[in-house]
């Protein structure tokens, strides 16, 4: 059988893209999201260009029985992943922080930390037990910078990097790689999230600049996974050439 990689978040945006490519490499794909219909045409789309094998899996990573179960109902050839790529997240809202709203807190807080701790727990014992595989978080710049009102979600994306460090830690006497990819500003659905379906706040965002574009991301994340055995990429940060951290962006231009 050929390698399989785990994509969390694949019906949008960095995660789709992300499928793509390791279908153009030749991975089987276990592609996971709550939305069934965008992961079923990809997979057909997926299947029917490259060939491949594929599975997808109808799951909220916030919910850790749903997690456990789905894991569990798979059959024992799809439980060994060779790469994981945590890539399911998002952000809600953009308040100072004594404005905040607790029900955006909470979906941040579940989705971007735990949930990516649900599924790591499951499929990094098997990593482990073969003494190979590869995890990806999907961090942020926002694991590096804390900009203003980006108060949680700098705090989930900073968690996703000390958690990232922590795997590194205790994998190292296995063999299993764990690479964190930062990326700046990508023009996804992630803003039309963020701004709960305001898509012309959301346009704003990437106006006046090239954003990066979620291939770019994707691009990356097989280059980490396609360096020999004894390299690995600990931490990748890729900005726009337009924009120099959090906040700084060139709109002259
Ligand atoms: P999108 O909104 O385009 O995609 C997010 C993906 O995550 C979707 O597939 C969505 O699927 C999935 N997802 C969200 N919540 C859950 C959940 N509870 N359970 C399962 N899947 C879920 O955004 P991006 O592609 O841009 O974001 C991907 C990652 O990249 C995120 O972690 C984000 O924080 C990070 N990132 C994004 C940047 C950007 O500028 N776009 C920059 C830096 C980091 P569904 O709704 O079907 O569940
Ligand atoms: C997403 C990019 O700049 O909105 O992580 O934090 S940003």
């Amino acid at each position: 059988m050929s390698k399989i990689a785990m994509i969390t978040g694949a019906s949008a945006g960095i995660g789709e893209a992300c499928a793509r490519i390791f279908a153009e490499k030749k991975y089987n794909l276990l592609l996971v999201a709550r939305r069934r219909d965008k992961l079923e045409q990809l997979k057909t789309n997926l299947v029917d260009t490259f060939g491949i094998e594929c599975k997808t899996i109808e799951l909220d990573v916030r919910e850790r029985e749903q997690v456990q179960s789905a894991w569990d109902n798979l059959p024992k050839q799809w439980q060994q992943i060779d790469v994981l790529i945590n890539n399911a997240g998002l952000s809600q809202g953009l308040d100072p922080i004594y404005e905040g709203d607790w029900g955006d807190w909470d979906r941040m807080i579940d989705t971007n930390v735990k949930g990516l701790l649900y599924v790591s727990r499951l499929v990094l014992p098997g990593m482990k037990e073969r003494r190979k595989g590869h995890i990806i978080n999907i961090g942020s710049i926002a694991a590096k910078e804390v900009y203003p009102n980006g108060n949680v979600y700098c705090a989930t994306k900073h968690a996703v990097d000390a958690l990232s460090k922590a795997m590194r830690i205790d994998l190292l006497p296995y063999g299993v790689k764990v690479s964190t990819l930062h990326p700046g500003a990508v023009e996804t659905e992630f803003s039309v999230v963020r701004f709960k379906g305001d898509v012309e706040r959301a346009e704003q965002v990437y106006q006046g600049f090239d954003p990066l574009l979620a291939v770019d991301i994707a691009d990356a994340a097989w280059y980490i996974v396609s360096r020999p055995k004894h390299v690995n990429i600990n931490d990748l940060l890729i900005m726009p050439t337009a924009q120099a951290n959090g906040t700084m962006f060139n709109k002259d231009n």
